[in-house]
């Protein structure tokens, strides 16, 4: 960095402000905002950065820039975003701004039709470009392909998805009715698995990898949906302003008065697994608004039914309707599906009090009350059995040498309370499971040449209290982090090898040591969890502490400061740990780890929905295989699976898209620089730009240069074979030889350089002239 010359330095709230170097520290610099004269600040010198020259400029691929930094990439994003732009490539990788609105044309059929087949760079950075690489590769390559969409919530992951699926199903599909299956069966894992949170009104509360399958011929002819890992704490609790699964408030409010009355449906208000989030669907006017822009249904317009909140989840139960049909569900799935969501309602009202005995025990409270009995009616229960089943619990006894004595012992009201909460918990899941396995059946296929998969999960979380499902998902993003670095940075090694660049090796932080703290055998947390659960009194803060001993000085886990974990709650030191993860440090709470990693169904309620009346729900539970020890596995290897899945398919191409949120209020229009700079460095692609920095971030071939170039070039030189020609072009141009490397069929750019070397090619005819001119003499 020169003195005089234009910097990035770091901004409380925009990230990063335009300024000058007054003065040089030791380690620090002395800054001069360009707006601001005389308000000169220090900073750190590792957080200022070159600027380009010109920052109102911007470029499609960020490797087109002089400077490659977290500065200049914010700024390029920036420019971008203010122009609609949303899109922007770093080399292969997508980055992808959500807008929060419609911009006009950006998805219609003609952009779909536009990037058929075209090769990346061609046309403006898009989702559809990676979808159609992605296809491309799969075609050439004959090799499966896998697009990972990440970013935090509410940052588009959903939405690009959605998109990608949308773009092969239109361009690769045969035209069939499985082509708009596959895009329809999007909205009912909807409405069973996302649910309205703070940060986003349709966030995804389970992560998937959606597959698409292609014939010999590269035609689609089905699809697969796995998923992860569905929030369950949800079914029973949610925050204030936050609801439960969406399914729930569309049905009471969207289902016919003959479905009402069988189901003994009513407001939400009047449901405890409902009633204690916000039953309406927005939570604030700002929202309101803005969903009032993105959502241009006539029939919302009409009825003006913004007002009426209710009515929205009326107009998304009748879409929802028209999906299920679309994709094949008859009316009597339909009945049994909506049955055991209302099931699910009723028995959230089920309420306990002490009996008042010595035995300690508990009873129904209001007795004469008809809750019990509706919910044994729609789950096909006995409800003297259920009855029976929440206020015991049966065991084994080994007592006095009598093994295997049955008895039932009588359950406290709060252990009542979780006995349901459990059974609420383990039915809806069951019962999203087979949601997704009867999505599955709407796609068949018999045989598939090969697949692109798109995997949507929630990407790196950390909020003020972090608990078991932020240490799953976070874990799963620490498994994606080590793969991006693998693929990224490993290919990029290996196309210089293979070009014989003979470019020394790039390092990068390895974060195998965090993924061995959580997954070793015996000493890994999830191991320890485990073990916890064996013990016949587990305790979070046994748990705790069985950690913190067994890994005593592992650089990647610490003792949370107290006042970290003690703010609000009355928590022990003990009771939590903190972990450095690649994103940076998480301090969990583990009240409640236990609870959630076993979500214990006892025995006797188990059996009792094993036995039900009802078929529909008896298989639920069949097809789960719902045993404890089992589920457990199957809970914990679903998550596992998700990191192991890509580990197990090196054999599959990838391709990245990085979405981010452009600010937390879900506005259009807002680019919170500081907030969006903190989700580039999360999702590794600072560390990206500086592999590239050192490295040939732009590449061209040598019959593309040729090309491009030979219009203005002399007949003597356009006979030369393309690399030559590129050679003759380069010398006589006296090219900087440091700037670029010849490789074996393109030419490699150091940082910025191709773009000025594009520049001086595609200036003024004057001046190509007297270039010409230069070229025929060094030729001669
Ligand atoms: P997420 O999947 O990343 O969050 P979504 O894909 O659900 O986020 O996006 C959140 C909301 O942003 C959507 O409901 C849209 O209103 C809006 N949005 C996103 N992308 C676009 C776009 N390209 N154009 C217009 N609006 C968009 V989460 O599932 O919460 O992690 O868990
Ligand atoms: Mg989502």
């Amino acid at each position: 960095m020169e003195d005089g010359k234009p910097v990035w330095a770091p901004h409380p709230t925009d990230g990063f402000q335009l300024g000058m170097i007054v003065d040089i520290g030791a380690d620090t610099l002395a800054i001069e905002p360009l707006n601001q004269k005389g308000k000169t600040f220090l900073a750190p010198m590792n957080q200022v950065f070159p600027a380009e020259e010109d920052v109102n400029k911007h470029m499609e691929d960020n490797c087109s820039l002089m400077y490659l930094n977290e500065g200049t990439l914010l700024n390029n994003v920036r420019v971008r975003y203010s122009k609609d732009k949303i899109y922007t490539y770093v080399a292969n990788i997508l980055i992808a701004v959500n807008p929060y609105y419609d911009i006009p044309k950006l998805y219609v059929p003609e952009t779909i039709k536009s990037y058929r087949g075209r090769s990346l760079g061609t046309l403006p950075p898009h989702v559809y470009a990676i979808a159609d690489k992605a296809y491309r590769d799969m075609r050439v390559l004959k090799m499966s392909q896998s697009i990972i969409v990440s970013g935090e919530s509410g940052a588009g992951k959903t939405e690009n998805t959605k998109f990608v699926l949308r773009y092969l199903t239109t361009s690769y599909g045969t035209g069939q009715d499985i082509d708009e299956r596959i895009v329809e069966a999007n909205p009912l894992l909807e409405a069973f698995g996302n649910a309205k949170t703070v940060r986003n009104n349709n966030s995804s509360r389970f992560g998937k990898f959606v597959e698409i399958h292609f014939n010999e011929k590269n035609n689609v002819v089905g699809g697969f949906v796995s998923h992860y890992l569905l929030e369950k704490s949800r079914i029973c609790m949610q925050s204030k302003e936050e609801r439960n699964y969406h399914i729930f408030y569309r049905l009471c409010a969207g289902a016919s008065e003959d479905i009402r009355q069988k189901l003994h449906l009513d407001s939400p208000d009047s449901f405890r697994y409902l009633n204690q989030g916000c039953t309406r669907y927005f939570a604030s006017k700002d929202t309101d608004k803005q969903i009032m822009q993105n959502r241009k249904s006539p029939e919302h317009v009409k009825l003006g039914a913004l007002k009426d909140l209710l009515l929205d989840d009326q107009g998304d139960f009748n879409r929802m309707c028209g999906a299920m049909k679309k994709i094949g569900l008859d009316d009597t799935e339909k009945l049994d599906l909506f049955r055991v969501v209302a099931g699910v309602l009723h028995l959230g009202n089920v309420d306990f009090e002490e009996t008042g005995s010595t035995s300690g025990g508990c009873i129904l409270m209001n007795q004469s009350s008809p809750t019990l009995a509706y919910c044994a009616d729609l789950l096909g229960l006995d409800q003297e059995d259920l009855r029976v089943s929440l206020t015991t619990r049966v065991m084994l006894t080994t007592a006095g040498g009598a093994k295997g004595t049955v008895i039932k012992v009588p359950l406290k009201v709060e252990q009542a309370n979780n006995a349901r909460d459990a059974l609420a918990k383990a039915v809806y899941s069951c019962l999203f499971d087979h949601v997704v396995r009867r999505v599955n059946q709407c796609f068949p296929f018999n045989t598939s040449s090969n697949f692109i998969g798109v995997l949507d999960i929630a990407g790196f979380e950390y909020f003020e209290h972090n608990s078991f499902e932020q240490f799953c998902i976070n874990y799963c993003n620490e498994k994606l982090q080590q793969f991006f670095n693998e693929r990224i940075l490993k290919e990029e090694q290996e196309l210089y090898q293979k070009e014989g660049l003979g470019v020394s090796e790039v390092h990068y932080v390895d974060n195998q040591d965090c993924i061995d703290l959580v997954e070793a055998k015996l000493v890994g947390i999830l191991d320890i969890l485990d073990e916890e659960n064996r013990l016949p009194l587990p305790s979070d803060q046994h748990f705790a502490e069985a950690i913190h001993s067994k890994h005593k000085d592992h650089f990647r886990l610490t003792v949370p400061r107290k006042s970290k974990l003690a703010v609000h709650r009355n928590v022990r030191d003990d009771e939590g740990f903190m972990v450095r993860h690649f994103a940076g440090a998480v301090c969990y709470e583990t009240t409640q780890f236990v609870e959630k990693n076993n979500d214990a169904l006892h025995m006797s309620l188990e059996s009792l929905v094993c036995e039900s009346k009802d078929k529909f729900v008896r298989e639920l539970f069949e097809n789960s295989n719902n045993s404890k020890d089992s589920k457990q596995k199957a809970g914990k290897l679903s998550f596992i699976s998700v990191g192991n899945k890509f580990k197990v398919r090196k054999e599959t191409g990838s391709s990245f898209i990085r979405c981010v949120k452009p600010n937390l209020k879900m506005v259009s229009h807002q680019f919170e620089g500081a907030q969006i700079l903190s989700q580039l460095q999360c999702s590794g692609m600072v560390s990206v730009l500086d592999l590239m920095q050192g490295g040939f971030p732009s590449r061209a071939a040598f019959h593309e240069l040729y090309n491009m170039y030979k219009q203005y070039m002399p007949d003597k030189l356009t006979r030369l074979d393309p690399r030559l020609f590129c050679k003759a072009l380069f010398k006589a141009l006296g090219l900087n030889e440091n700037d670029y490397k010849f490789g074996l069929t393109r030419v490699f750019f150091r940082p910025g350089k191709f773009a000025e070397f594009d520049q001086i090619m595609k200036s003024d005819p004057d001046h190509l002239a007297e270039l010409v001119k230069k070229v025929n003499q060094w030729l001669v």
